[in-house]
């Protein structure tokens, strides 16, 4: 059942951000019953729904004005902002906080025995990716004319499979890029999970909920440091 007067968030159901989201909520003071199977959960102790799906799939939801508020890292968050503004959907977020978890950045990486290049080396070279209009701006900013390879998984194989020269990929602790004999180089774009809101917003009790929610979630981050 869903109820239209209730907040709404969307947060990812099962990935990286899905503990640390939980937790943050608990944080808050949000009661839910999790059921495993189920996409949305009920709070219990206040008027707030949360959707459980793919990471890829918050920011339109939120964008969209399907859900109020969303949890998703700043590197799906730009990517698909460049995406819908160039099929001219609504592209535009309120991003109320940054968060403490979920950081990695995007970062260029080419096999390890080619040793250190310069940017000019990307000239003319196929860089496959999950991230091609972040890659493709940044390219546009160098005045690199390169080729980007889409790709929605395994990117970190692509150079030895011969499907590209270089990748432009997520990094946290580059242990993924060691094994696979890649070496890292510039890095893009930096990123952590961020809360964003509808910008349409404008529900009263929404409004006044979210600002009961975020004074506990500043309290919630200065308790971690
Ligand atoms: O199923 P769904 O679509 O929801 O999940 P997903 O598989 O697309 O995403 P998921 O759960 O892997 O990641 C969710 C979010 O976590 C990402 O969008 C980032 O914002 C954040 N995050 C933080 C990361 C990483 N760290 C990370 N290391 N996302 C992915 N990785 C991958 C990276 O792609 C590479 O394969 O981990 C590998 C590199 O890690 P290291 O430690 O070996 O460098
Ligand atoms: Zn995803």
């Amino acid at each position: 059942m869903t109820d239209s007067t209730r907040l709404r968030i969307a947060i990812q159901k099962s990935g990286r951000l899905s503990k640390d989201c939980q937790d943050l909520l608990k944080q808050l003071g949000v009661k839910l019953e999790l059921r495993e199977q189920r996409l949305i959960a009920h709070a219990t102790n206040m008027p707030i729904d949360v959707l459980r799906v793919r990471d890829d799939d918050i920011p339109g939801l939120v964008m969209d004005g399907v859900c109020d508020l969303g949890i998703v890292g700043e590197n799906v968050l730009v990517e698909a902002q460049a995406e819908r503004a160039r099929q001219s959907l609504p592209s535009d977020v309120n991003k109320l906080a940054k968060l403490d978890f979920g950081y990695c950045r995007l970062a260029l990486a080419w096999p390890q025995e080619l040793g250190a290049q310069s940017k000019q080396w990307f000239e003319g070279k196929r860089i496959a990716t999950t991230y091609p209009e972040i890659l493709s701006q940044y390219l546009a900013r160098e005045n690199i004319k390169a080729s980007v390879v889409m790709l929605t998984g395994s990117v970190e194989v692509a150079p030895r499979a011969g499907l590209a020269d270089a990748i432009c990929d997520l990094v946290s602790t580059g242990a993924t890029l060691e094994a696979n004999g890649l070496m890292q180089g510039e890095t893009i774009l930096e990123s952590n999970a961020c809360l964003i809101q509808n910008p349409a917003l404008q529900d009263d009790a929404k409004l006044s909920l979210i600002n009961k929610l975020l004074p506990r979630l500043r309290g919630v981050k200065q308790a971690k440091e």
